[in-house]
């Protein structure tokens, strides 16, 4: 059967042929919302009365994964079993594969299939400080992921280029941060944020979609939108502009000054208490150390820390900011330059320059994500090694994504329990707009979504392929503008 991803069992020959009817769903209170969604999709109706129905959604305590689940359909009856609401969900988005409504009428073959994911991090980001997306694409794209059974939607809020994310307390943040320059015969301003209401009303939509949001705000590098807002985050008070060139910047934060560890923690007990999840990812990456080895206060804070230089003084900086994470209830994230200058103490490292940093972590006991840049998890590279494709610094094809391996040789037996999952990172310098975000994302993070799910055991690339043909009808469907370009 054609499925994305591929469920771990299917058993299609069974005694009957086809279920051919108007559905009905039996109610069941535990499944209330993914019954909605199901009854919505399809517009059919649910029923108190047992016998009037032949759609059931039925608790089973024994299925031990919260996100597996049961499907079987005969000529009759439907049943999709699962111990959690999370599991009935991702049974819905199997069904919706395989359950057309023709003529009134549902039909689907008789099949049998029993489901688990293989990862439990099954993740996707997308920058939003580059180009801002708006709100009405980014339900669009959790319906998407949705559909991929992708369970994290890492949302990259703050860069160089942009603040996104409207804080009570420093307005100049996005007053300021989220809007720069652009190159016009007119000089004008470019930007947006989201307001509180709007990060409420994300939270919620992918809530119901069993997706968690992983908000990041990256430090101690990556902050000239910081500092334009508020130059006393900089060790010289530097007047700024928000960033208009892409690249590493130097504008770090200071590190000397207690102002900044100050401002971070409002900014973090706001975003802890907005999102409802369990994380939030400080970044770490790029930070350039050319104004700490020049301020008094960082060269001071050196000294009276005993550290012995401006790599230890980012390890220091990430610790700092990472007891505030956990003080305010939160797990932290972070690239994998929170390596520079020793680990702080649980800290999950996402490996992204390639796989190295996700072997040496695990190898140490941390927990890690994958999703190296070469060549696999970047959906910034190009498809094709093609002077006329859009992309950047690399190539990945989807055959390249699909091939990935997030648990390689060289992570030991007892360390393979750290590689929590993998992830597909979107940036966004290129890319100012969602058809072209859509245009970059599928069906390369269609790919490696089935790795998410499936693991990497037992599969072929050819029969991947005739499962993709099918898959892109509803991409077709939902008007994804995704790459019709050879896949390898
Ligand atoms: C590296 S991955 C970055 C981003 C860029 C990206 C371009 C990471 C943590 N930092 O700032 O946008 O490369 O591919």
């Amino acid at each position: 059967m054609n499925i994305i991803p591929n469920p771990k069992n299917i058993k299609s020959n069974k005694d009957c042929e086809q279920f051919n009817q108007i559905g009905k769903v039996f109610n069941n209170s535990y499944f209330d919302s993914e019954i909605n969604i199901f009854t919505d999709y399809y517009k059919i109706k649910n029923t108190e009365i047992k016998s009037d129905a032949n759609i059931f959604f039925i608790r089973n305590v024994n299925i031990e994964n919260p996100e597996g689940y049961k499907i079987s359909v005969d000529c009759n009856i439907i049943t999709i079993e699962s111990s959690h609401t999370s599991g009935a969900f991702y049974a819905i988005q199997t069904l919706i594969q395989v359950l057309t409504l023709e003529t009134g009428k549902l039909t689907s073959p008789c099949f049998d299939i029993s489901d688990e994911p293989r990862f439990k991090w099954r993740g996707s980001m997308i920058d939003v400080s580059r180009n801002f997306m708006s709100i009405k694409f980014l339900k669009k794209y959790l319906d998407l992921l949705a559909l991929h059974k992708i369970n994290k939607f890492h949302w990259h809020l703050t860069d160089d280029q942009g603040w996104r994310i409207e804080i009570l307390k420093y307005p100049e943040l996005t007053g300021i941060g989220s809007k720069r320059h652009i190159n016009t015969v007119r000089s004008e301003l470019k930007g947006d944020f989201y307001t509180r209401d709007d990060v409420k009303e994300i939270i919620q939509y992918a809530l119901e979609r069993h997706i968690e949001i992983i908000p990041e705000i990256d430090i101690p590098g990556h902050s000239t939108a910081a500092i334009a807002s508020i130059k006393e985050l900089s060790c010289i008070d530097e007047e700024l502009e928000v960033a208009t060139t892409w690249g590493v910047h130097n504008k770090t934060l200071c590190a000397g000054k207690e102002f900044v560890f100050e401002w971070l923690d409002s900014v973090i007990h706001e975003i802890s208490d907005l999102f409802p999840g369990d994380f939030l990812h400080l970044g770490g990456d790029e930070a350039s150390k050319e104004y700490w080895e020049k301020c008094p206060l960082c060269l001071e804070r050196i000294k009276s820390e005993g550290l012995k230089n401006s790599k230890e003084l980012q390890s220091y900086f990430i610790k700092r900011t990472a007891d505030i994470i956990t003080k305010y209830g939160k797990k932290v994230l972070g690239w994998e330059e929170v390596l520079e200058g020793g680990l702080a103490d649980d800290i999950t490292v996402f490996s992204w320059q390639g796989i190295e940093a996700g072997i040496e972590c695990a190898n140490s006991g941390y927990d890690v994500i994958m999703c190296p840049n070469q060549s696999a998890c970047y959906f910034d590279h190009k498809h094709l090694g093609d002077v006329d494709e859009i992309g950047w610094l690399g190539v990945c094809t989807v055959k390249d994504s699909w091939n990935f391996n997030p648990i390689p040789p060289g992570i030991t037996e007892d360390a393979k329990k750290h590689i929590l999952g993998l992830q597909g990172n979107i940036w966004t310098e290129l890319i100012e707009y969602p058809k072209t975000l859509e245009y970059m994302l599928f069906p390369r993070l269609t790919a490696l979504s089935e790795t998410m799910w499936c693991g990497t055991e037992n599969r072929d690339w050819d029969e991947f392929q005739s499962r993709l043909k099918i898959f892109k009808k509803i991409l077709e469907k939902r008007e994804v503008n995704y790459y019709r370009g050879p896949l390898e």
